[in-house]
């Protein structure tokens, strides 16, 4: 049953202030799915609220495009949620772990794309308005307690975006096989190949288009687009090396991104 617009709004509210103040809170369904088209609705209300604040749309992201993203949070269907300028962190620069929750970082590759897609052309392919790839690192924070959503409560929270770091943009090449490392100081956490994205990450802006057509995301010229983790995001905790280390993505052909964790002023970033 679809949501109303008060409750659209209380709901959008709720997740906005847990981000703000980095106190997570629970997700609506209690383990019940709820309906898609209303989740969005919740995503849409957040943005705007984050826009009329001053933070500028600059991109996309996809989640849940490989099967270790799948498995780690039991939620097998792909989700979009919204970039804006406040999350982007310049490709060797800072992270302040000070006002996030639990975050947690992931190996992705990204899209630049070149020009406004008209998604009511159903002939419109994105992936030909694609003018360059750069390897990327996605840091999530979900406002949910413990990571514990469904998919409309993930997708209602903006697909957990917290921060992104791109690399250096190259040309457009075959994506299908390419060896993924991650590495956080001297240990490497993660390996893979941006063929775990859909086989090809190319792939996922067919879904893209689909998912913005139908819950009226746009897609504008200069966007990024992030395509998805290659593999099961990795916490940002002293545990992991991941408060005071640098976290290095490395995709073979694309290069090298990274990212200097700095541990919060207020203590934040490690529950
Ligand atoms: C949701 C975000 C998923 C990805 O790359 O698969 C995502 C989450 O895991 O909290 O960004
Ligand atoms: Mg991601």
């Amino acid at each position: 049953m679809s949501l109303t617009d008060g409750e659209v709004v209380e709901l959008a509210h709720e997740l906005d202030d847990a981000q703000t103040s980095a106190h997570a809170v629970t997700g609506r369904s209690g383990g019940e799915d709820w309906d898609v088209a209303s989740a969005y609705r919740v995503q849409r209300h957040l943005m705007s609220r984050r826009h009329s604040r001053g933070e500028r749309p600059i991109g996309l992201k996809l989640g849940f495009t490989s099967r270790a993203k799948m498995r780690q949070m039991g939620v097998h269907e792909v989700i979009v949620g919204q970039l804006t300028d406040a999350m982007d962190v310049p490709d060797g620069g800072e992270l302040d772990l000070g006002g996030l929750i639990h975050p947690r970082v992931e190996p992705e590759v990204a899209f630049r794309i070149a020009r406004d897609v008209d998604l009511d052309d159903p002939r419109t392919s994105i992936a030909t308005a694609v003018d360059a790839v750069a390897p990327a690192l996605e840091i999530i924070d979900s406002r949910y307690r413990d990571f514990r959503f469904s998919y409309a409560d993930v997708i209602a929270d903006n697909t957990s975006a917290a921060a992104f770091v791109i690399g250096p943009w190259t040309a457009v090449r075959p994506l299908d096989n390419l060896a993924v490392r991650m590495d956080i100081g001297p240990r490497t956490v993660s390996v893979g190949t941006t063929g775990a994205i859909l086989g090809d990450p190319i792939r996922g802006l067919r879904l893209l288009a689909e998912i913005s057509r139908r819950h009226s995301i746009p897609i504008r010229a200069g966007d990024v687009v992030l395509a998805g983790a290659a593999t099961a995001a990795v916490p940002l905790t002293e545990g992991t090396g991941g408060t005071g280390g640098t976290v290095t993505a490395q995709v073979s052909g694309l290069g090298r991104v990274s990212v200097r964790v700095v541990p919060g002023r207020n203590g934040g970033g490690a529950s």
